[in-house]
């Protein structure tokens, strides 16, 4: 009989073969009949499959609230440096993107991963933030250099009103929530953001919609798919910068010597 020659490359997302390209074996006509939007469309390409209504939802609200934070923030400045040094588009894209990690809009995998598991072992906020302390790590998803208990993130509070009407359980959210607490009662910025607002209502999404098991949802903590959300996210702000300064025709960027500290 016929003998299949290995393949160099497995894939299971999408498949372009057919009369029309399929997302997780959906046809683009019927995404299109069943109007369905982008975060479905995450749905079917990331997690490989229908997710219900309100997770969809609140995947899109993920997006549009992470578009853009302003021109001030690592990757609005990047971009505009780059786009103002005369690079393309895509080169102005990716120079913001590289600073999303750990401290910028990156924190959310990591998040997602210590709040999962300090609830799932029972710690005490107090427990989890001085065990963090002792490892001379920073919390994850707390802390913010704009935001405080007196001046909080509205994105942090529009996500939680969201799950707190539509999610069937938000306890991780309301862990972390007693972890912000705790953390406030040592220096006033260190608020729940919106990294840490994403990772613990994503654990809740995870956990409460039934359409992921145990085993899936520690794969997608482990293997980290939500920082993803943040890069797509973001990148509409970062091409808006670029498109921006290149409409208002900025020249090449110098900073001023007046705020660098020259030193010996
Ligand atoms: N301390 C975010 O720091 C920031 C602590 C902490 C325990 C913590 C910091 C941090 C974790 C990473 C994270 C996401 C770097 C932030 C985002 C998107 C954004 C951005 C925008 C957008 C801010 C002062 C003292 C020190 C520290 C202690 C600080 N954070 N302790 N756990 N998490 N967070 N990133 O203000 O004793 O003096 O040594 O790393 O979640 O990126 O809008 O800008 O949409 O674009 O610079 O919202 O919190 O404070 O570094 O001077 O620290 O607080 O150990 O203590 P700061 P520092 P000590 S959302």
């Amino acid at each position: 009989g016929k003998v299949r020659a290995p393949t160099h490359i497995i894939s299971t997302i999408s498949d372009d073969r057919g009369e029309e390209p399929c997302y997780a074996g959906v046809p683009m006509s019927t995404i299109i009949e069943r109007g369905y939007g982008v975060g479905d469309v995450i749905s079917l390409l990331w997690f490989k499959r229908s997710l219900p209504r309100y997770c969809t939802q609140f995947i899109e609200i993920c997006i549009m609230l992470c578009a853009d934070h302003g021109p001030c923030v690592s990757g609005a400045h990047n971009s505009i440096v780059t786009a103002r040094a005369g690079k393309d588009l895509v080169s102005s894209l990716v120079s913001g993107l590289l600073t999303i990690g750990p401290r910028f809009g990156g924190a959310i995998d990591d998040a997602a991963r210590y709040f999962k598991d300090a609830y799932d072992r029972g710690l005490t906020p107090y427990e989890f933030v001085e065990g963090m302390k002792k490892k001379g790590i920073r919390v994850p998803g707390i802390g913010h250099r704009i935001k405080s208990r007196d001046n909080r993130d509205k994105r942090v509070q529009l996500l939680q009103q969201y799950a707190h009407t539509h999610f069937p359980s938000v306890k991780y959210m309301e862990y972390a929530v007693k972890v912000e607490t705790y953390t406030l009662s040592k220096a006033n910025n260190l608020v729940l953001n919106v990294d840490g607002a994403i990772g613990s209502l994503f654990l809740d999404l995870l956990a409460g919609s039934g359409m992921f098991t145990k085993q899936e949802i520690d794969e997608i903590v482990e293997i980290g798919y939500l920082n993803g959300l943040f890069v797509l996210a973001r990148s509409i702000g970062l091409i808006g910068h670029t498109f921006d300064q290149k409409r208002l025709k900025q020249p090449l960027y110098r900073h001023p010597w007046e705020d660098v500290l020259y030193t010996k």
